[in-house]
């Protein structure tokens, strides 16, 4: 097979920082009061220490990005443009060493981090350079929120950057932004990179930490809007701490999307599409098609190619290039995979997985799929964020709907039939943000993600996510009435 990507300049570049990494503040490297360990998830060896922020750190980001708001909105569209441009660039440039980077940090397979993850975080940054030119024509009587406050997850640590940032750069925000405690190492390598292309100190402000630091961005005063991807349950604190203080608020929060295959589906195409929705990224997919629902007819048939597929799935270190499925970010995030797995299992259902050897170190879990699960089972219902299928039958059209529509949740669905007039029947009867037909787990930049329901609310991507970091402008609140 294919060599394994090398990691030798990438590790190098950690020992040349010490192993130890600052916040990112007023265009300045701030050493942290305290520190926390990064590890590695394909072998829970250690990989960097970086720094906890306190309150004290996020006011110096908060005032930074305060202080730079004048002049960066004060730069005609062109030029804020062209930084948006030379970002895009900065990163094609440093492609492989992000890639690999993510891969040690995040344990996802180089595969994809090289294919998929850097490609849509360059195409993220240069779409948003095109709007940044646009903002005058295409949404006269806007202007900026001002200083956006930024909360990311783990899953995709560079892409969910580039999701909050490119959008808040282009209308003309400055940003002060918190990566996930486990994954904060391509954020780090971003800022220095936005360092080395000079964009102006305090438009971009990186602040690293837990929860702790991120609640203590989330209640600044001096922060206009707040944008969070993240756990429901993260989300919902954050919608109560933020109600009555006028902030802006948007929330990607979690999913348990429905899969939906009937019976006249192109077999061979859905079990690739499955491998896509429930196996890609080891299933820690905010819109994971983590629930196939298939028609009776064809179930077995379905099931039997699956468990096919899966005994051809390799597991193993994401460094691998022929590898499919790497490690689980966190002990904590494999534990509740593996917990939920069992209560499956107590609840009734059936637990198949195929024939596989878990690499000695890091936390790894094999491709698993459950069938005979009741609808009301917590597996059913409650996100596992993990390589975990749950599958459950339906009869008819409207069953499949009401089987979809069964959570609390409302992100993604993909609905599987060779009959488009049916796709297109259930696609609106679906309560939830994007609909694949035939295809599952597709991003553009141009194209608005988001969910309803306990998924959260606001856009990602193309005009509606523009809007999020958008508001009407005061002027026309200053002018006086008319005299009636
Ligand atoms: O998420 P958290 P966790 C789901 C998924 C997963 C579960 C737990 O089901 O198993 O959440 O993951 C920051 N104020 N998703 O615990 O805690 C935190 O530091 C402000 C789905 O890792 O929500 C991190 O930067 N910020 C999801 C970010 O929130 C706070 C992706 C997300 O972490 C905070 C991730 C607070 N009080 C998990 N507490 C998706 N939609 O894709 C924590 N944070």
């Amino acid at each position: 097979g294919p060599a394994p990507e090398g990691d030798a300049p990438v590790r190098d570049w950690i020992a040349q920082h010490g192993g130890t990494f600052g916040h990112y503040i007023n265009g300045e490297w701030v050493a942290g009061t305290t520190t926390f360990e990064v590890l590695e998830p394909a072998t829970g060896k250690s990989l960097a220490n970086v720094a906890q922020g306190t309150t004290a750190d996020v006011d110096a980001a908060v005032a930074a990005a305060r202080a730079a708001l004048p002049a960066w909105q004060a730069l005609d569209d062109h030029a804020r443009a062209r930084w948006l441009y030379a970002i895009a660039r900065g990163v094609q440039k440093h492609a492989r060493a992000f890639a690999v980077l993510e891969t040690l940090d995040n344990g996802k397979p180089v595969r994809e981090t090289r294919d998929i993850d850097v490609p849509l975080v360059a195409r993220h940054f240069s779409h948003h350079a095109g709007w940044a030119q646009l903002l005058d024509s295409e949404f006269p009587g806007y202007h900026a929120y001002g200083v956006v406050g930024q909360v990311i997850p783990w899953n995709f640590p560079l892409l969910m950057l580039a999701w909050k940032v490119a959008p808040a750069l282009a209308a003309g925000n400055t940003v002060v932004l918190k990566p996930a405690e486990y994954t904060p190492l391509t954020a780090i390598r971003f800022a220095e990179l936005l360092h080395e292309i000079g964009l102006p100190k305090g438009v971009f402000n990186l602040v690293t930490g837990d929860g702790s630091t991120g609640a203590a961005i989330v209640n600044h005063p001096g922060v206009d809007k707040i944008a969070f991807t993240g756990s429901t349950e993260v989300g919902r604190a954050i919608r109560v701490a933020t109600a009555g203080s006028g902030k802006g608020l948007s929330l990607e929060l979690g999913g348990k999307s429905p899969f939906i295959v009937f019976e006249d589906a192109d077999l061979d195409s859905v079990v690739e599409g499955v491998v896509d929705a429930i196996w890609f990224n080891q299933g820690q997919v905010c819109c994971a098609g983590s629930r196939l629902l298939v028609q009776e007819g064809v179930a077995d048939a379905l099931f039997s190619k699956l468990r096919d597929r899966m005994e051809r799935l390799r597991v193993g270190s994401p460094l691998d290039k022929a590898i499919d499925m790497g490690a689980i970010v966190a002990p904590v995030q494999l534990d509740r995979i593996r917990a939920l797995c069992q209560q499956g299992i107590e609840e009734g259902a059936t637990c198949w997985q195929p024939s596989w050897s878990a690499p000695q170190d890091g936390w790894f879990h094999p491709p698993t799929l459950f069938t005979n699960v009741a609808p009301s089972a917590t597996i059913a219902q409650v996100e596992i964020f993990g390589p975990v299928l749950v599958s459950m039958t339906f009869r008819t059209p409207e069953e499949a709907v009401a089987l979809a529509n069964n959570t609390p949740f409302g992100l993604a669905a993909s609905v599987w039939s060779e009959n488009i007039n049916l796709a297109l029947d259930i696609a609106p009867k679906l309560k939830c943000g994007v609909v694949w037909i035939n295809s599952t787990n597709l991003f553009d930049a141009a194209a608005g993600f988001g969910g309803y329901r306990e998924s959260g609310f606001g856009r990602e991507g193309g005009r509606e996510g523009l809007w999020e970091y958008l508001k009407p402008s005061r002027a026309h609140e200053a002018a006086p009435l008319p005299a009636i």
